[in-house]
């Protein structure tokens, strides 16, 4: 399948996310991806194609125009306030007993568009997003052109990222907007499987009301787990789109027999639904060594995932999501690219 890849993610380097109660170095980093196009290199696994722009519009077909807005300018306020020697990150949110209106100060206004103090904007960060959320619809391009499948290897990540809000390193939500790409270029009805270690909140809330696109994710129980505060078995979409949210939340320590179990039930609900075509927010942070997840799959469990997903026999857009054990990632992530290859 061919690789859709920007050099422009290494734009995204921020410097520090606060986790551990200190600000720690970002595991989110440029060597994913460099590491993740190694392995795709090495097993030859496609063509490299760079993205094409889709422009600001594209984008403002899932995300608000002032969030878009605050994305471009953000970095610039925040240099201008205090110089550029730290990242721009919050420290308030209008939670429980506070108003969510939008403030004038770069500080508050970071604090009213992101969810967590892990996801630090760069100098970089605008261009980056953007080449990540090109690389994706570039993806969804290919696959409305009739590819089977095709690999959007991006970062930063997307699928924590609302309508209006950054987080869990993610800014745009590359995988809703490939899935809307595929919409807007004729498809009836998408499936987003989110098989990322973490929730993908930003996905589910942004087609909650929508019966035109299934969520389906398989994550870590919110009770124990990041992003904490959505991911639940009762979520099941609300409106026009009640039905079409599916849940799988799992505990830490869950194995790839557990892990595959659920799996199968979600490709059911999958298959029921007969979409034009399939996203695959393909984080593989569910590996037993990944330094911030608690899940037990090994490099050999990603090629049967891979294998199954061709099952459903659906045109596939891979999005990359998280996986932060950087030397075994590109293994990991490749793995369930050519699990589906052979499947
Ligand atoms: C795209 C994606 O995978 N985003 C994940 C964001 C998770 N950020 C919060 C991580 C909290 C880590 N807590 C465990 C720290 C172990 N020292
Ligand atoms: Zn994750």
């Amino acid at each position: 399948m061919q690789i859709v890849y920007s050099q422009d993610h290494a734009r995204q380097h921020g410097r520090g996310e606060l986790t551990d109660g200190r600000l720690m170095p970002v595991v989110e980093t440029p060597a994913r991806a460099e590491m993740v196009l190694k392995r795709a290199q090495e097993v030859g696994l496609g063509d490299i194609v760079p993205p094409s722009d889709f422009g600001v519009d594209a984008l403002a077909r899932i995300h608000r125009p002032d969030y878009l807005a605050f994305l471009e300018t953000a970095w610039a306020a925040w240099e201008a306030e205090r110089g550029g020697e730290t990242d721009c990150l919050p420290l308030i949110w209008p939670v429980r007993n506070l108003r969510p209106i939008c403030p004038h100060h770069i500080d508050g206004k970071v604090s009213y568009y992101a969810l967590d103090a892990g996801t630090p904007i760069t100098p970089g960060t605008w261009t980056a997003a953007r080449a990540s959320a090109n690389v994706a619809m570039t993806a969804a391009e290919l696959v409305a052109d009739g590819a089977p499948a095709a690999f959007a290897l991006g970062r930063p990540p997307g699928h924590h990222a609302t309508a209006d809000q950054l987080g869990g390193y993610c800014f745009l939500n590359n995988a809703a907007l490939a899935a809307q790409r595929l919409l807007d270029r004729g498809a009836a009805r998408i499936a987003v499987l989110d098989v990322d270690y973490h929730h993908g909140n930003g996905t589910q809330a942004i087609f909650d009301d929508r019966a035109d696109v299934l969520f389906c994710s398989l994550h870590a129980d919110p009770r124990q787990e990041f992003p904490y505060f959505l991911g639940h078995a009762d979520e099941t979409g609300t409106g026009a789109g009640d039905g079409y949210t599916v849940n799988a939340p799992l505990p830490w320590g869950t194995t790839a027999q557990a892990w595959m179990a659920a799996l199968e039930r979600l490709c059911g609900r999958i298959a029921e639904y007969a979409p034009d075509a399939l996203v695959v927010s393909l984080g593989v942070d569910t590996y037993k060594g990944d330094p911030i997840s608690r899940f037990a799959l090994d490099t050999r469990d990603f090629p049967p995932i891979g294998a199954r997903l061709a099952r459903l026999a659906l045109p596939t857009a891979f999005v990359m999501e998280g996986g932060y054990a950087v030397e075994e990632i590109g293994h990991n992530a490749v793995g369930v690219l050519r699990g589906f290859e052979g499947g």
